[in-house]
């Protein structure tokens, strides 16, 4: 039998897992996750995320393939000794404002667009870059990639995150001269590009950043998977034919249609739709949506309360009361989230959610508002059929969420699998090690699906009408 090991990191929590060719998959260690502030910014502690993964690997035991995948955009600079020059910051640190409207002010919106393919996110590497200081930096390493690095001593860019920088020409999928020279980031810094599937190297600690106790004695080799969390989730979507939309949902809410082709129509640009590269060379087409992090944030805020009592007490309570525009970047800080929803409610007239329960529901019904936004509006601009919703990811646990977005959507939701992520990343280094066949139809046969189907399907388009309405009039998300 041979071994995977796959590590999946999210930005809440970190896993190690060992499947095998029949995409059997356990979960060896987890771990929590989250950024914080330290030397005037928001920033991952990825040494201490790296010391985690190698516990894994212990944890593992001997394994033939090793592959990494992490949230895209973020990543970390080497200076030339090869050693990380500052700890990454986090994608919801607010740096980017300024080099934002910079960028969209000397390329234009369209051209942006034209050029990269990306909603002009605040979140992108292209606008972090511009933030950063790139004095002494030699290569640019994004998370998954700079996880290789310590493991292999081999530096390289995955292209499925490359995807989420905004420096990657949608046309030929290189790195764009055009852009970079635009935008005055130096393309040196920019490591070669790898493709998923390609062997990175064997395990070796020459660059590890950890002395070498905890390091694996065994051998194995690092292989690059979908590295974006997202590709690898959408790879292990249990589709039985193409006409699905998929919501990858967990701390966001990855919304849209896998597509052969990228669409840079005008209407697809101004309806904030962004063309990632997906395994095997597809286009990820898809919107951001804020996700479980709303609900997260909430959480915190309250303490860690019971979830359970509170996903019921959701349920009971008042439907379609008060509503929020969960794609609003307005939501990508963090702290005071229950208070941020109260006041988005109350300034489009609605009334505030005042309970726990209440915000609960707010909050799941504008995800599932949000996520038939995008699946409408990325069937409307891309024609690409949609006939089912795979809901993918941590998301699928929550049978709250999956129900109401079958509701909001019309259109029957398969929850599942949960571990999505892990197993897209297992099913790139099965295809390596050489297991052929249709892959996505042994996840629908060995994994755990359940399907939502729509009931209360009322009210929903007034509720879309009406808050598209309030947010024209000035009132905030
Ligand atoms: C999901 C994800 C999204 C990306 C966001 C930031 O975990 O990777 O695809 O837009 O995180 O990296």
């Amino acid at each position: 039998m041979t071994r995977f090991a796959a590590v999946d990191l999210g930005a809440s929590s970190g896993r190690v897992m060992v499947g095998d060719e029949s995409l059997r998959l356990t979960e060896v260690h987890r771990f929590s996750n989250g950024a914080a502030v330290r030397d005037g910014a928001l920033r991952w502690d990825v040494r201490r995320i790296f010391r985690e993964i190698l516990y894994g690997l212990q944890q593992a035991g001997p394994v033939d393939s090793i592959g990494v995948d992490s949230w895209g955009v973020d990543y970390g600079l080497l200076g030339e000794d090869g050693g990380l020059l500052r700890e990454p910051v986090c994608y919801r640190d607010g740096r980017t404002a300024e080099t934002r409207a910079l960028a969209l002010q000397r390329l234009g919106a369209a051209g942006l667009y034209e050029a990269s393919g990306l909603q002009p996110h605040p979140i992108n590497t292209v606008f972090q870059l511009m933030a950063d200081d790139l004095t002494g930096a030699a290569t640019m390493l994004l998370i998954p990639d700079l996880i290789a690095y310590w493991l292999t001593g081999e530096r390289g860019a995955e292209i499925t995150n490359a995807s989420t920088t905004g420096l990657l020409d949608v046309h030929t999928r290189t790195w764009s001269e055009s852009l970079t020279s635009a935008l005055n980031i130096p393309s040196r810094i920019l490591p070669p590009l790898r493709h998923p599937g390609t062997p990175i190297g064997p395990l070796n600690p020459v660059c590890s950043p950890e002395p070498a106790g905890p390091f694996p004695a065994w051998k194995a080799e690092v292989v690059a998977v979908a590295s974006h969390d997202t590709a690898s989730a959408v790879a292990a979507a249990p589709a039985t034919n193409e006409s699905f939309a998929y919501i990858s949902c967990g701390t966001w809410s990855l919304v849209g249609v896998e597509l052969r082709e990228p669409v840079l129509s005008e209407a697809s640009r101004t309806g904030n739709f962004t063309n990632e590269v997906g395994l095997g060379g597809t286009t990820r087409y898809l919107r951001n949506v804020m996700g479980l992090w709303l609900l997260q944030e909430c959480l915190a805020a309250w303490g860690s309360p019971d979830l359970p009592g509170l996903l019921e007490a959701a349920a009971r309570a008042p439907r379609l009361r008060s509503l929020v525009d969960a794609a609003d970047p307005a939501f990508l800080a963090p702290g005071g989230m229950p208070g941020r929803i109260a006041a988005a409610c109350r300034d489009t007239g609605q009334p505030e959610p005042s309970t726990p329960p209440e915000t609960v529901r707010c909050i799941l019904e504008s995800l599932a508002l949000a996520h038939r936004a995008a699946v409408q509006d990325a069937t409307r601009l891309s024609g690409h059929r949609v006939e089912v919703v795979h809901l993918l990811g941590g998301g699928a646990r929550n049978r709250l969420l999956c129900q109401l977005t079958a509701d909001a959507c019309g259109l029957p939701v398969v929850a599942g699998p949960a571990e999505a992520t892990a197993l897209g990343n297992v099913m790139v280094q099965a295809r390596t090690a050489g297991v052929a066949g249709d892959l996505r139809a042994l996840v629908a046969a060995t994994q755990r699906l359940e399907t939502f189907h729509a009931q209360d399907t009322s009210g929903w388009a007034e509720a879309q009408a009406a808050l598209d309405d309030a947010k024209a009039k000035g009132g905030k998300p």
